[in-house]
């Protein structure tokens, strides 16, 4: 037998199994198996043409067109095998998959307003509706901005780092939004009438009153002439306003650095109307934020002449609002953003 028929007879074989293994294949993945095992660089056509130098070299062409042919032969195969794989693959599709479509809708599934910014929008409405503005600033901040114009002095407990969070020796998480309104006296555009919400950091341990991380909306009036009696009429009409008109509420002296005098505010408990309650632990007031008349030293240090100018000041809790009003018992249920519990208000 000469070289030539021997090879005719080997591809033969070739072809018969390919096509055999071509024809059983009931996956792309099969089949593209296949392929490599024939066509492959170790597939078995492969073989054939490696063995071509013990083919004498006058057969040698047309060998090489036979295994030429059996390779555009077998590629014309997997070729065929791939479409008709497809279309069958496709048809069990799109069987399996159908789709009823007498079915109703999927219906748009919401979110809902969180009560922090429900309340904050609350807070907002009142006070732009007595002129205020609403101004934002960076959460990053100067410690000098945080501390040092606000009053606070170099040793001061606040700035100890059990309740700050440092970035660098000047650089704070701003631990209240007071800094933004630092940077608006400085502009030194009188008069001033805003509110600054924002995020701000304390490095506290997470429970049910505490977070690292929460919401504070602070005030700002600023003009010749304001007084304390400005600060008591404007604080006693946002309570009735957040809390219902029936709303008392008492100015209880305490000490802010930043303010002087200083007061805290109570509101008469708006479940029992002072008569005391499990609500208002019994006491019929509740504490809703903390007050005073800007401090001199925080007018001069932020350009404002104390001697021609005269303001208040005023901080609130954002989810101290939040938790009051809508009666939820647990801070931390305000940063899991369960949506069943958001939905409730
Ligand atoms: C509280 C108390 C307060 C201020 C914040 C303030 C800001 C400037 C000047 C003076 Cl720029 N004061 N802010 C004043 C009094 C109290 O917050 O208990 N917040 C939750």
């Amino acid at each position: 037998m000469n070289a030539q028929t021997e090879m005719k007879e080997r591809l033969e074989q070739i072809r018969g199994e390919a096509m055999s293994k071509i024809g059983q294949a009931q996956t792309l993945e099969a089949l593209g198996d296949v392929r490599v095992a024939f066509l492959g660089k170790k597939g078995r056509l492969t073989d054939v043409l490696k063995g071509m130098k013990d083919v004498p070299a006058d057969e040698r062409p047309q060998v090489g067109q036979l295994v030429n042919e059996l390779r555009d032969e077998l590629e014309a195969a997997l070729e065929d095998a791939k479409g008709a794989l497809g279309k069958k693959l496709l048809a069990a599709r799109l069987e399996s998959e159908v789709i009823d479509v007498t079915l109703p809708a999927p219906k748009d599934i919401l979110g809902h307003g969180h009560p922090n910014a429900i309340a904050l929008e609350e807070v907002e409405r009142i006070f732009t509706a007595m002129g205020y503005e609403v101004v934002e600033g960076p959460e990053i901040e100067y410690d000098e901005y945080n501390f040092k114009k606000l009053n606070i002095p170099e040793n001061h407990p606040a700035k100890d780092e059990q309740d700050t969070f440092y970035i660098s020796k000047d650089i704070v998480l701003r631990t209240q939004t007071s800094p933004v309104q630092a940077r608006v006296m400085e502009t030194g555009k009188m008069p001033i009438r805003m509110i600054a919400p924002g995020r701000v950091f304390r490095s506290d341990e997470v429970d049910a009153t505490h977070s690292p991380s929460f919401h504070q909306i602070e005030g700002l009036v600023v003009d010749k002439g304001i007084t304390f009696a400005d600060l008591k009429g404007t604080l006693a009409e946002f309570a009735r306003e957040l809390f219902g008109e029936g709303t008392k509420v008492k100015f209880r002296p305490h000490h802010f650095q930043f303010t002087e005098p200083s007061a805290e505010v109570d509101v008469t408990c708006f479940k029992c109307k002072g008569a005391g309650c499990r609500f208002c632990k019994g006491e019929g007031w509740i504490e809703i934020l903390g007050c005073g008349m800007v401090h001199p030293n925080v007018f001069a240090m932020c350009g404002v002449d104390p001697e021609v100018y005269t303001g208040f000041a005023f901080g609130i809790g954002l989810e101290r609002i939040a938790l009051l009003k809508y009666e939820i018992d647990d801070m931390r249920l305000l940063y899991e953003n369960d949506v069943r519990f958001l939905r409730q208000f």
